[in-house]
């Protein structure tokens, strides 16, 4: 029998992180809630799908706001979309092939179109597209079918709809009336939550992004400030309402708001901020998700060709995954319905790398040796299996920080061998017994050398 005991911060792991205000109420989530955070932390992989009328263009999801479209000219483009290779199944069976356990697919992106047969607005891929099918509920059912879980990544911020008002920091080139009803809009964008979260199945969770085009950014000022209420814990209740067990994340790049159930980073490991986006967005007791591009854009680019390497998308999800982050590895589909080549060769080399190394990812958690210039440790959730990701395939041997200020070193006597591989040599203190360093094999691979250590409990 394990010992638990219900510190602060475990009571803040199960019952949501956030401060709330005084006014607010609790968020509780419901144990099937917290049952699906703990499978969506031993998922670990999932795939981005950045796909809508901009990939028409080919210049990322981006285009309406950079190429200041008029609302009338970007519209235009949805009689020339007309996905006739779409695949569900294709896309499907892709991100199974790469080991990626749920995908999130862009429902609506800033443009405001949307990527299903709405109700609510005919600026949809059903009503305003030779297309005429609703695409989520395809992928919706085949995930369904091929056991695969599916987010909607969805967009706060609005550049088509007319009560997008007061405009915010983007999209001032549409051509809009300078007037409109910020409540009417957010009544639009509930309903719009609604019909995804009652009409596609089990919904394994909510991607928000754009609420920053509203953020209030003053130096020594709380971050969370915005010119607009966003409403947004009336959005995550309905939401949770619908669907309890639904993940609700928000790429808002600071700290997590009540109702939220896992934290993202945007181009970021957690803790990091090379990208400028985290600086106020600290790793928090949530789930965490970190995401990346294979090239540069999200959306499909056609002159985006600066592709990273296998070795260096499997190198950021080992990276994710010892700082206790799931890995969303994103593709933008062309727009006759294909994912391209130079991004499918990736996924599938990254799913034979999990093939044989899986063990040391899915179900891990982070393990309790921080991040070193080696690389990470991953640790199995009974606890009994320590993997240690060796990145840099120059070394001979790692050599540990003494084990005082690695605990899980001292406490267990430990054999060592390569993940399916050959055992390797633990050098150790003469007096006190605790393992100082490890020798690495000649033989390495030269993505990731995986050392298991088996923890044994001290008799
Ligand atoms: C956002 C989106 O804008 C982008 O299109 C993509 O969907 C990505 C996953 O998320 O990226 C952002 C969000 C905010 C900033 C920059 C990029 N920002 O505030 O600078």
């Amino acid at each position: 029998m394990k010992h638990f005991c219900w510190t602060p911060v475990t009571l803040l792991a199960l019952f949501g992180a956030g401060v709330a205000k005084a006014d607010e109420p609790v968020y509780t989530p419901t144990p099937d809630n917290l049952k699906a955070r703990e499978w969506f932390q031993d998922a670990k992989f999932g795939l981005f799908i950045h796909w809508g009328v901009y990939s028409v263009v080919g210049d990322g999801e981006w285009v309406m706001n950079n190429m200041k479209m008029p609302i009338g000219e970007y519209e235009k483009l949805t009689s020339q979309f007309n996905p006739t290779k779409f695949d569900a199944a294709e896309w499907v069976r892709i991100a199974k092939s790469a080991g990626m356990k749920y995908i999130t697919i862009t429902s609506k992106h800033h443009d405001g179109f949307a990527m299903w047969d709405s109700k609510v607005s005919d600026y949809n891929i059903a009503k305003s597209t030779p297309y005429k099918k609703d695409v989520l509920k395809l992928l919706a059912d085949e995930c369904h079918k091929q056991n695969v879980k599916l987010f909607f990544y969805h967009s706060h911020l609005d550049w088509h709809h007319p009560e997008y008002y007061p405009r915010g920091q983007t999209g001032h080139n549409t051509g809009r009336a300078k007037s409109g009803d910020f409540n009417k809009y957010l009544d639009f964008m509930d309903a719009q939550i609604e019909e995804l979260l009652t009409g596609y199945g089990p919904i394994a969770g909510v991607w928000f992004d754009g609420w920053w085009d509203q953020q209030i950014k003053k130096k020594g000022e709380d971050p969370k400030q915005t010119k607009v209420d966003w409403r947004m814990r009336r959005t995550y209740d309905l939401i949770h309402k619908l669907q309890p067990a639904a993940l609700i994340g928000n790429n808002h790049h600071v700290s997590p708001f009540v109702g939220e159930d896992f934290q993202m980073f945007e181009k970021d490991l957690p803790g990091q901020n090379t990208t400028g986006f985290n600086e106020a967005n600290k790793p928090s007791v949530l789930p965490l998700e970190s995401c990346e591009t294979i090239s540069k854009a999200w959306g499909y680019n056609k002159t985006d060709k600066n592709y990273k390497t296998p070795k260096e998308l499997i190198h950021y999800m080992v990276n994710a995954a010892g700082r206790n982050a799931n890995f969303l590895l994103n593709v933008g589909p062309m727009p006759t319905g294909e994912i391209q080549p130079e991004f499918v060769e990736r996924l599938q080399t990254i799913g034979k790398w999990l093939e044989k190394n899986g063990e040391s990812i899915y179900g891990t958690r982070g393990g309790p040796i921080p991040p070193q210039k080696w690389g990470v440790s991953t640790i199995s959730k009974d606890g009994k299996k320590l993997y240690l990701h060796v990145l840099d395939a120059t070394l001979e041997k790692i050599e540990f920080a003494s084990a005082d200020k690695m605990p899980i070193l001292k406490r267990f006597p430990i054999t060592a061998s390569v993940l399916k591989g050959p055992v390797v040599k633990i050098c150790s203190d003469e007096l006190t017994l605790d393992p100082t360093c490890i020798i690495l094999p000649k033989q390495r691979d030269l993505i990731d050398t995986v050392i298991v250590l088996e923890l044994e409990e001290k008799k």
